[in-house]
């Protein structure tokens, strides 16, 4: 496949990493809330595999925040997201699936609560500024809502905790899955959670002071020699065998919820008001029409590119293959896909045309196992 070089503009933003990046051998880019997200250093597998033994500096800062302060800041956040956020805590994250009043996904952020009237919703790649303002206009909510200048990046892998404790002491490594504090650096305090799109591990660093931010970055790699860290990004063969669901890729705005299996995240039995609480209350009742299940396929090699037909024996449309990648656990395609109703069944089997040729595959649960 031939390889095209993207043009830099305002509206594809730079981040305060780029450049660091750059001269770090980045050789991929994908573009995520209109700012230039790292696909890639070198080859996928090679990442993957030190990504799961090491530990690696990630600039995602592409996973912008969306700020909401003032009175009526909690009732906007809660009235976006059908998970109940009536018993949240400060210092903690809280993955939201956020969806209309037809219960169809907006965006699938963390939303941090940083005090009783002031949130920060750090989302995937859609956006939900302009369906937060629409909202609170609409509402007449007394509240504030901008993009803040913050600019994340995560250290993630399974020696990160023995890095970051090298730099900000045992502290660090006591902090719980999904909860955040402040952290000092450089005469600067830097908001520290324990997070990150990969399972292996690791924290992310909301950096608004950007000197102290880029101190920060260098330092880690200073620090990190004797753990051999490396600049790396999510990493699709990880985050596909992981399961981490992707917004715009495994789900958007034509999926609820429950048919992406987010059904861990929908509160329909509290007081709690959000849009789409009806509709999600019917399609409980109703049952969904089309699932999000995992996929396992015959093949050494695939590009998803855009959705593609998984077909059964009767040459029929079972449903679309929506990300994919080869996986080196499993030695075969690992893929998600979209079933429909009554196939989304595991084992059931298909056939799937990859580069003109076919393919056999069969329906997994997801996480796969
Ligand atoms: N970190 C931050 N912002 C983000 C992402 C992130 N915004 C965009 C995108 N990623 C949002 N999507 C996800 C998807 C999954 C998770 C986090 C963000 C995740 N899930 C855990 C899991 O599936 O095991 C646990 C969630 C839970 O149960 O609370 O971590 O990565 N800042």
């Amino acid at each position: 496949m031939k390889n095209y070089s993207i043009a830099r503009s305002r509206r594809l933003r730079s981040t305060p990493y780029t450049s660091r990046i750059e001269k770090q051998g980045v050789t991929a880019y994908t573009s995520y809330n209109h700012m230039l997200l790292p696909a890639a250093f070198g080859s996928l597998e090679d990442s993957y595999h030190h990504l799961k033994k090491n530990v690696q500096v990630w600039d995602v800062a592409g996973e912008r925040q969306v700020e909401v302060s003032g009175k009526d800041s909690t009732k906007l956040v809660q009235l976006m997201t059908c998970r109940d956020l009536s018993k949240s805590k400060i210092g903690r994250c809280y993955y939201c699936p956020i969806i209309d009043d037809k219960a169809g996904l907006i965006n699938d952020p963390v939303i941090l609560k940083l005090a009783d009237d002031r949130w920060w919703i750090s989302i995937a790649d859609s956006d939900v500024i302009l369906f937060a303002k629409g909202l609170a206009i609409g509402k007449k909510f007394d509240v504030k809502i901008f993009e803040p200048n913050v600019d994340i990046f995560a250290v993630q892998g399974p020696k990160s905790f023995k890095l970051m404790e090298k730099i900000f002491g045992k502290k660090i490594t006591e902090m719980k899955f999904f909860g955040f504090d402040y952290f000092e650096f450089s005469g600067s305090k830097h908001l520290i959670a324990r997070s990150g799109w990969s399972k292996q591990g690791g924290y992310e660093i909301y950096v608004e002071n950007t000197k102290s931010g880029l101190d920060l970055y260098d330092k880690l790699f200073e620090v990190g020699k004797e753990f051999d860290v490396k600049p790396g990004c999510p990493n699709l063969i990880e985050r596909i065998e992981s399961a981490l669901l992707s917004y715009g890729n495994d789900m958007d705005n034509d999926d609820n919820p429950f048919e992406c299996g987010l059904d861990k995240y929908v509160n329909l039995d509290s007081e709690v008001n959000f849009l789409g609480k009806e509709k999600l209350k019917e399609i409980k009742k109703t049952g969904i029409s089309k699932k999000l299940m995992g996929v396992v396929i015959d093949a050494k090699e695939i590009n998803v590119s855009k959705s593609m037909e998984l077909i059964n024996e009767k040459n029929l449309k079972i449903g679309e293959l929506r990300s994919a990648v080869y996986s080196p656990h499993f030695k075969k395609v690992i893929g998600i896909a979209m079933l429909d109703k009554p196939y989304y069944e595991v084992s059931q089997g298909f056939k799937i045309s990859i580069n003109y040729s076919t393919f056999e595959g069969k329906v997994c649960d997801l996480p796969f196992i």
